[in-house]
């Protein structure tokens, strides 16, 4: 503890995380391209001016089908967020999320998210994807919409959703270079003057910390899924094969969880948080040699 709690503190005071972030705002960590060479291109970035999509994250903007009309009939529009090399340096412990509204004629229009592993030569629906099994994480509804393809729909208010790679059952293989996310609204012929899709707020997370912080030397806990309720899984880059000490503080400082054992190097371990109450904690791993640490988010 006594070499514990000065990192800690350091830690309130300094932006440490390596995430990529967009939301809309400012210049984003990560372009956003949206489908110039449809003539039915919905997809503005703006401040909502809706009927039933009006909240934002962030102020002012979010990136919505139209800032102001309802969609369209018979149309089909993407926007891709792509990710090289350089961002997936830490795969396959990957996480991208965000904030949305929904606003589709259930069961029928919505939403399709596709993932593309292979630089845009071949695309994965989410829902589908039983290659790389990543985890869908958050609050959702999804059906078969009028195309075959499972999708977003119905009405939701605003919410948070992630795809989560390299969890449990799911792993990419470390040659991925590049990570393409497209996400696509589709309407059939019947028009019921609904909203679409706003999204604000895209962070891509590594559960890595780092590149900001060399002058702390914290390791990263990789940690799948995060949010997560009732059990940590979580795993070290490291063969640490050895006794270690586990705490968790809550937002305020307060150590709220203590524990000592033996860790199972490279391996995904579990640790039980039946008492956690919904909240941000920072997780901290210290071996004799090492500090590992990372935010776990219960929900
Ligand atoms: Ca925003
Ligand atoms: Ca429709």
């Amino acid at each position: 503890m006594k070499n514990l709690l000065p990192l800690f503190l350091l830690f309130f005071t300094t932006s440490l995380y390596c995430q990529l972030f967009n939301n809309f705002d400012t210049p984003g960590d990560f372009a956003i391209q949206i489908d110039s060479l449809s003539a039915d291109s919905l997809w503005q970035i703006g401040v909502p001016a809706k009927v039933n999509l009006n909240e934002v994250i962030s102020a002012p903007n979010a990136l919505m089908t139209d800032t102001v009309n309802t969609y369209p009939i018979n149309t089909d529009a993407s926007f891709i967020v792509e990710f090289g090399e350089k961002a997936l340096y830490e795969f396959p412990y990957l996480q991208l999320e965000w904030f949305q509204e929904i606003d589709f004629e259930e069961g029928v229009d919505g939403g399709i998210i596709d993932v593309s592993y292979d630089g845009g030569e071949s695309w994965l629906n989410i829902f589908n994807d039983t290659t790389f099994l990543p985890e869908l994480v958050g609050s959702y509804t999804w059906d078969t919409l009028h195309n075959g393809q499972a999708g977003l729909t119905g009405v939701k208010g605003l919410s948070w959703m992630a795809i989560c790679w390299g969890n449990p059952t799911g792993q990419l293989p470390q040659n991925v270079t590049n990570l393409q996310v497209r996400f696509t609204m589709t309407s059939d012929s019947l028009d019921t003057a609904q909203d679409g899709w706003l999204i604000d707020n895209f962070v891509l997370g590594f559960g890595f910390i780092g590149s900001t912080a060399n002058q702390v030397n914290f390791k990263a806990i990789n940690i799948c899924p995060n949010p997560t309720t009732g059990v940590i899984r979580y795993s070290m880059d490291d063969e640490v094969n050895q006794d270690a000490t586990i705490y968790i503080y809550d937002n305020l400082g307060k150590l709220v969880l203590n524990r000592s054992g033996q860790l199972a190097g490279g391996q995904i371990q579990e640790l039980a948080i039946p008492d956690l109450l919904a909240g941000i904690y920072y997780m901290f791993i210290k071996t004799e040699d090492e500090v590992y640490r990372q935010k776990v988010i219960v929900d």
